[in-house]
């Protein structure tokens, strides 16, 4: 059994697809990051970054003791590997899956988060900040579009590349931040994930724990809830 630390997250999201697509038994542990629960002592030793998405495997094949794993590149790798699916046995399709992998994490979800921040959550406008973070996410939703120029997926067959890198682009559209109609590759590629029968149940699971699909913003959130998630939470 999987154990997902959960809370609504565009990273979580990639998880909780890959558990729906393959049926594979889970349970989810609600974390509120608002109310500061990713600093809790027994949750760092397992995920010592305090960031969600974080699973413990309870039934690992490569241990005969619990595993757990943070980083949801890391968490995609290892679902991939253990159960043998959404990751290519052909090593030139796999590398390209790992690729596109690794831009997410490092690219797409990195800036897309400071796209959503500055645009929901700052206190105040911020010129600066919106013009650098929006025309970077810009350009690396067009890099996303001219990959998928002719393709289905973004290496091979439907694969963890693609899972990394919906929840982002959902993120995005239900913010009404991306014109899809100026992106009509990605635009194709979002609506044929989206209407997945296993993405929509990591959606409804999501839509489910807020209890609505509104998203909050700057204004919807109270002071310490604010501190926590966007001052500089000291480590101790
Ligand atoms: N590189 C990490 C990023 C994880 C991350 O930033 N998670 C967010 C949710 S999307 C989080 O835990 N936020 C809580 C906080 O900022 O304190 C990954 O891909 O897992």
């Amino acid at each position: 059994m999987i154990e997902l630390f959960y809370w609504t997250s565009a990273n979580a999201q990639k998880v909780l697809i890959f558990l729906e697509e393959n049926g594979i038994e889970h349970k989810l542990t609600p974390l509120n990051v608002g109310k500061g629960e990713q600093y809790a002592p027994d949750f760092v030793k397992i995920s010592p970054n305090s960031r969600l998405p974080t699973i413990i495997d309870h039934a690992p094949a490569i241990s005969d003791k619990p595993v757990s794993i943070f980083e949801s590149g890391a968490i995609l790798i290892y679902l991939a590997e253990k159960y043998g699916r959404h990751l290519s046995a052909d090593p030139l399709v796999r590398l390209e899956a790992l690729q596109w992998l690794i831009w997410q994490v490092a690219g797409l979800g990195p800036i897309g988060g400071q796209v959503v921040h500055f645009r929901n959550y700052a206190p105040e406008p911020m010129d600066y900040p919106l013009k650098r973070y929006g025309a970077e996410n810009d350009r690396l939703l067009k890099v996303l579009d001219s990959r998928l120029k002719g393709r289905d997926y973004i290496a091979g067959d439907y694969s963890i590349a693609d899972m990394a890198c919906f929840p982002w682009i959902f993120a995005h559209a239900r913010r009404d931040q991306i014109d899809l109609e100026s992106l009509p590759d990605l635009k194709r590629w979002f609506l044929s994930i989206r209407e997945r029968p296993a993405v929509k149940r990591a959606y409804d699971t999501m839509f489910a724990f807020t209890g609505s699909p509104v998203v909050k913003n700057h204004g919807m959130m109270d002071e310490d809830e604010r501190r926590i998630l966007f001052g500089a939470h000291a480590v101790k």
